[in-house]
């Protein structure tokens, strides 16, 4: 099941159990910590005394009390001097021993805030990356919808030189009426025209052999639906239905539906989602938004970011979906 980011305060959060960003005293401080404590009640004060204090990198586990969440999951992370003290390790750690720890308590839900990136100064940019990268990783494996909790929006910035290029990319394509649609319209047709049609040489020949065999492919796939598309390509792609929805960051039961249903019409973002976890190039993409009835445009950024991420070669959705963010546009998947 998938990753979610969202803004929002962690100690509001109905999830099975939220993080708690403590330092190794256990015992309260500023921050998500102080909200988590102001929120929860004494009583998570008096269980955690019992705890003996947390080390850095480690986790440890109470009740929620007055919080909406079931359980507190108390990790200390490194207080950040110049990344070369083995910050990034422990800052790993604290995401690894955390959601173990969720799942040896049956948890379904988890929310994070971003660990070390407040009072122990590690860059927000880093800090996120390190979170999705830690995340993504245990999903592969795992049932469980984690959430990241961005509590201000600055704290979930994609680096200056990707917006600048993002930005910089919408400012090329950002068009509101695009002249170049003939891509779009029979490209098989147009080495065909009427005069110079009358000779046959042989490249003519085998060009007409390619286009023939392009069309009764294309022909063939013409009927197919998004979501027979999507289960040849996971084919064609070599990949098992777990790999392709886990890397689509869409939820299971989600990809079961669509899996049974042939006629089944995804919203953009999911059907978006797939073609990056397919790693589809743009042509493919626009093939499989068509089968569901979009496609994409320059008069749109969400589109225009897209389309800037599968030019580059980058499939990464948590990284797609960073990006979406910074420039306030609708996430991929989950
Ligand atoms: N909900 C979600 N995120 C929050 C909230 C909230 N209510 N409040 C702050 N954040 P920090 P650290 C974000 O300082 O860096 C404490 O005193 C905040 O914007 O809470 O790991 C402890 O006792 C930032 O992005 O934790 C330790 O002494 C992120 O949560 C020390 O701070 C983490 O900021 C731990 O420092």
């Amino acid at each position: 099941m998938p990753l979610k980011i969202v803004r929002n305060d962690i100690t509001k959060m109905m999830v099975d159990a939220i993080v708690n960003a403590a330092n190794e005293s256990l015992l309260g401080g500023g921050g998500a910590d102080g909200a988590i404590h102001r929120a929860a009640g004494k009583e998570l004060l008096s269980e955690c005394r019992t705890l003996g204090g947390c080390k850095t990198g480690e986790a440890k586990i109470t009740g929620g009390y007055n919080l909406p969440a079931k359980y507190v999951i108390h990790t200390v992370g490194p207080v950040y001097k110049d990344g070369k003290h083995g910050e990034k390790t422990l800052l790993e750690s604290c995401y690894r021993e955390s959601l173990s720890l969720a799942k040896n308590h049956g948890c379904e839900t988890i929310a994070f805030p971003l660990i070390s990136s407040g009072v122990y100064g590690y860059p927000k940019d880093k800090a996120l990356k390190i979170a999705i990268d830690v995340i993504s990783d245990f999903l592969l494996e795992n049932e469980m919808t984690v959430y990241i909790v961005i509590f201000d929006k600055a704290a979930y910035g994609i680096s200056e030189k990707l917006f600048s290029d993002i930005t910089e990319y919408i400012d090329d394509n950002y068009v509101a009426l695009h002249t170049d649609y003939c891509r779009e319209s029979m490209p098989m047709c147009a080495p065909f025209s009427a005069a110079a049609d009358s000779i046959d040489t042989p490249i003519r020949k085998s060009k007409k052999k390619f286009f023939k065999d392009d069309l009764n492919k294309r022909m063939k796939q013409i009927d197919e639906s998004f979501s027979q598309m999507l289960l040849r390509k996971i084919d064609e792609k070599g990949m098992t239905d777990a790999q392709c929805y886990k890397k689509a960051n869409i939820d299971r039961k989600l990809f079961s539906k669509i899996r049974s249903d042939i006629h089944y019409k995804p919203s953009k973002p999911t059907a978006i989602a797939f073609a990056i976890s397919l790693e589809l190039s743009l042509e493919e993409t626009e093939d499989m938004l068509r089968k569901a009835g979009f496609a994409l445009s320059h008069s749109n950024k969400f589109d225009i970011i897209i389309e800037y991420f599968i030019s580059n070669g980058n499939y990464n959705i948590f990284e797609i979906n960073e990006a979406l963010f910074a420039f306030d546009q609708v996430l991929l998947g989950a």
